[in-house]
Parts: structure tokens; sequence; C-alpha cells
């Protein structure tokens, strides 16, 4: 199974709302995005993923989506798109696009024209429609709040899981589903290179809508029982027989390595790899607001468990960070370069495709949220209300707006992302922290990463070596080998901020040392943040 071209490709996510503004009208935008793809193709990635850039009310940032065949007038014009899609290929790279498809807008014409196209209920029997507690079922809403909304009209409630203004699909339509394989086609036939699917292992629900426990629906429609049969549907109703290479991949909050096994057995034609959520659910409670410290023994088990469940069927996606997520650096590491090329370092040299997020490749930081007022997510800000102010310091730490600030050109005004006035502040560290800066210095986290992308396309170990946890319960070394038809890769990475006698066979330090974020010191002992790759 070497034959897959993914296997060796690195991905590198673009939120084109915060990439590059190239009209001052501070939201950046598909042209934006080509005048840069230079810079891209010299940090050497194969694939980029637009995050949505359909018309949409923009109420989740573009995931709820207006219309799936045109472009949004702030992102620009299909004319564009096109000619974005022709700069991104000349340059021997691929694009995929964020495929919607749980939800729509309430704003797409579908909702007002198709009622049976999404999950109607009437209220809970005894209850007086529209009143507190009358909803078909306790299911909460992603985004604080029940997840049905009343509707007047007809007396009636509509199911969303993220935001009332994201009406779900009812996938047991089989008119909904012809709809959407349909309108993905035609984007394959414009010429795109594939789909990342949001929140996919959603789509099929347990019809019956049963109540859950303390509100919580997912048991009845994460990997429902009708998943497998529509995502395989879809393989062969888009996918099957396009002779060009393709990239799907399947966002699936709370998959389990089992399921994933069978999302991504190549035999059982559904997606190529999936995104789970694991390793960054394991610093916080039941609920995403509820913080505890990285426990780094905690992250190696389930990495390492993620590692062996697909070593000889399937095949694992490796990301730290997107549109969603704080920015590791300042989560996982102390927010220093040295920490991002550490980590960057240790998520590059595990099995499986890398997703890079805009700004990690500079070690892009969380930003200094002050008020409530500095924040643009409907989820922090729905939080706020729900919580109050003691939710502020939740909130910096996880908003999702940590990742959502405009990347960092240069140490020019707004970080050179718009001549005007950007959606989000740019963060203010833009002045150190910075792409111009990084790509003219030898020693920055970008060029740190490009060669993390360059082993990985020339080292087949890299791409299919096994993988071998080491020293599990260190606190504070990461360490691990990778091997392949008589190559052996040892990585070891000090993941915090003291120096750590990393207790690994001492022969090693004579192998040849292939990467290293600091001076050779022959030693066993790992200088804080320290990362190495030795190749024997
Ligand atoms: O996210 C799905 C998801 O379950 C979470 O990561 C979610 O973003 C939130 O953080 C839960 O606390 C996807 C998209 O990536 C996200 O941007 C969208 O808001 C969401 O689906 C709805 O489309």
């Amino acid at each position: 199974m070497t034959g897959s071209w993914w296997k060796s490709a690195v991905v590198y996510q673009i939120y084109p709302r915060s990439f590059s503004d190239s009209d001052g009208d501070g939201v950046g935008d598909l042209r934006g995005i080509e005048e840069r793809l230079d810079y891209l193709s010299a940090l050497g990635v194969d694939v980029l993923w637009l995050s949505p850039v359909y018309p949409s009310p923009q109420d989740d940032a573009g995931y709820d989506i207006s219309d799936y065949q045109d472009i949004d007038p702030v992102f620009g014009t299909l004319d564009d798109f096109d000619r974005l899609l022709s700069g991104v290929h000349a340059r021997g790279m691929k694009l995929i696009m964020d495929l919607v498809v749980n939800h729509t807008s309430d704003e797409h014409p579908w909702f007002r024209a198709k009622r049976d196209w999404y999950w109607w209920r009437p209220a809970r029997p005894g209850m007086t429609p529209g009143t507190p507690g009358a909803e078909p079922t306790n299911w909460r809403s992603f985004f604080s709040g029940p997840a049905w909304e009343y509707d007047e009209e007809s007396g009636e409630y509509y199911l969303h899981l993220f935001s009332r203004k994201q009406p779900d699909l009812n996938w047991e339509n089989p008119e909904v589903r012809q709809a959407i394989y349909a309108m993905m086609r035609w984007w394959l036939d414009r010429g795109v290179d594939g789909f990342r699917m949001d929140v996919i292992n959603m789509i099929s629900k347990d019809p019956a809508l049963p109540d859950g426990p303390g509100g919580d629906g997912s048991a009845f429609y994460l990997c429902g029982p009708r998943i497998h049969e529509f995502l395989q549907e879809m393989h062969r109703e888009v996918f099957a027989g396009r002779e060009r290479e393709l990239l799907t991949v399947g966002e699936m909050p709370g998959v389990t390595v089992d399921q994933a096994v069978l999302f991504t057995d190549p035999a059982r034609g559904e997606v190529d790899m999936v995104f789970q959520f694991e390793h960054v659910n394991i610093d916080h409670g039941p609920s995403k607001w509820d913080i505890k410290p990285l426990d780094l023994v905690a992250l190696k088990a389930t990495m390492n468990r993620w590692q062996a469940g697909l070593a000889s069927v399937g095949w694992n996606s490796l990301y730290w960070n997107n549109h969603d997520q704080p920015r590791v650096v300042s989560r996982y590491g102390d927010g220093s370069p040295l920490a991002a090329k550490a980590l960057g370092t240790v998520l590059h040299l595990h099995r499986g495709t890398p997703y890079i997020y805009q700004g990690e490749e500079l070690g892009m930081t969380n930003a200094p949220f002050e008020t409530i007022a500095d924040f643009r997510d409907i989820e922090s800000i729905n939080h706020y209300a729900e919580a109050g102010p003691s939710a502020l310091p939740a909130l910096r730490a996880r908003g999702r707006d940590n990742a959502r600030t405009p990347m960092q050109w240069d140490a020019s005004p707004h970080a050179g992302f718009t001549t005007g006035t950007p959606w989000i502040a740019a963060n203010p560290n833009h002045k150190e922290i910075n792409a111009a800066d990084a790509v003219s210095d030898p020693d920055s986290v970008f060029h740190h990463y490009r060669r993390l992308i360059d082993l990985r396309h020339t080292e087949p170990c890299v791409v299919h070596g096994d993988f071998t946890l080491l020293l599990p319960d260190d606190p504070s070394v990461y360490a691990f080998t990778r091997s392949y038809e008589g190559t052996e890769l040892l990585v070891m990475a000090n993941l915090s901020a003291e120096p750590a006698q990393a207790a690994i066979d001492p022969a090693w330090l004579d192998a040849e040392l292939v990467l290293a974020t600091l001076p050779d010191e022959r030693s066993t002992t790992l200088r804080p943040w320290e990362a190495r790759v030795y190749r024997r």
C-alpha cells in the first residue's frame, strides 16, 4: 500500500479570511492567496486546503454556506478562483476545497424550498411549542443553547448541531445526497483535487433522535447507523473512476481508532484519511472550556495508539493546528521559536500526512485578547453570553480566534495582511514574528519546516517507516524511532523548559544528525525545547 501519492505529501491549510487581503477591505481574498503562491511553493507544500470561500452570511465564518457553486464576493469571483487554481497547478501543487454538507446556511434556498431536506420535528408531547424545554430533544448545540430552533410559521423546530443559522441536512433523503454528489462532481470537473469534509461523521443520525445523557446527543449523530453506507455511496458517485490524483480527508470529532480503520481502509472506498480529535482534547475536561495543563505522557500515549491502530490498514492525518484550535506553540509549547520547531519536528516525523495551518510555519502564537470585544467567533461570543466574564481566561487560552488573527507577512502595520482595517486585529508580535524576516533567516521556524517537508519528500523512511514509541513514561522527552528497509530514524525532543536526560542508546550519537534545532553537543542531554533527528 505504498502507492498512494498523499502519503508523501504535506498539506497547508489556508483560512482565506485571514491570509492575504488584495483589495484593502480588511478581509483576505482569492487574489491575495494568488499573490502568495511563490511563498507557499518555497515552503515546499504539496496541497493547499482552502477553508470555505462560498457565498455565506458568515455567521460561522463561511461554514454556513448559502450557495455551494459560487464564490462569496468578499473573497472574489469564480474567475478569480479559476486563476488561483491554475496558479496552484502551474507550481505543481494541488488544491482541495472545504466541503460543508452536514448543514447549510438557513439562507440557502434549499432551506425554504425543500423542507424535507432538513430535520423538522414537533414540540415535545404535552409542551407548548416555542416555550423553554419544549424542544423535541434535549440536545445542546456546539455553540451553546439548544440544538433546536423554533419556527413560528410551521409551528415546528429544526435541528442545528451548530449555530441556529446552520440547519442540519437530512441525509436520509436520497435527493439531498444526489444534490451534494452533483455539486462535488461540478468542483472536480472544474479542476479541484479533492475535499476536506467538515464534520462528515455527523451526517448519519439515528432518525428516532432520542434524548441524550445531560443533553449530549452525540451517541445519535456521531458515526450514525448509515455513515459508512453514505461515504461509500459518495465515493462511487463522485470519486470512482476519476483518473486524477485526488485527496479526501474527513473531519470526524469523536472518531475512535477502530472506526478510523474502517473509514480509511482503501478496500472499502470511503475516505483517504480522517482528522481525529483525541490529541487536541486531552488538555480539557468534558467541556472544551474546562482547561487543564498538558500531560505529555498522555499526549504520547494517544498519538501512539493512533500510530499503532492504523499501522497495517488505513492512514493517519497529523495536525497540531487548524482554524478551530489555539496555536500549538502557545498551547503545548512556551511560545518560543525553539518550541515551535520541536513540536513541528515531532509531528512531521510521525507516520501519516502532516497538515500545516497558516502561520504555524512562522511559529505564530495565540493572541493577547483583552476583552470580549476583541473576539469575533460565534462560539466564543455565545459562550461568553452564557457563562459571563469568568469565561475570559478559557476563551483566551482556547478560543478559535487565536488561529484566525491575520497571517503575519511583515513588520508593517496590520502585519502586511491588509492596507485597510483588518476584520480582527493582527497580533502585535508581528514585529518579531513574520514571514519576511523568517524567509531571510536560515535558522527560522520557516526554514525548519521547509527542511521537515523536504525530509519527507526525500526519505522514504519518514513516509513508510514503522513507528516505535520510546520512553513512554518520560514526562519531558518525546522520542521514537522509525524504520524502513534497513534505514532507521531516531527522533527526540525535549518538550519542556528544563534540560532533560534522554535515556536512549548513546550509540545513536554516532549516527548521522539529519536535523537539529541547536548546535550538536553529542550528548544525550537535551536542552530546553531542543529537537534532533538521527539516521542510520
Ligand atoms: O468543526 C467541528 C467541530 O466539532 C469543532 O472543532 C468545532 O469547531 C468547535 O470547536 C467545537 O467546540 C467544524 C469546522 O472546522 C468549524 O470551523 C465549524 O464551525 C464547524 O465544523 C461547523 O461547520
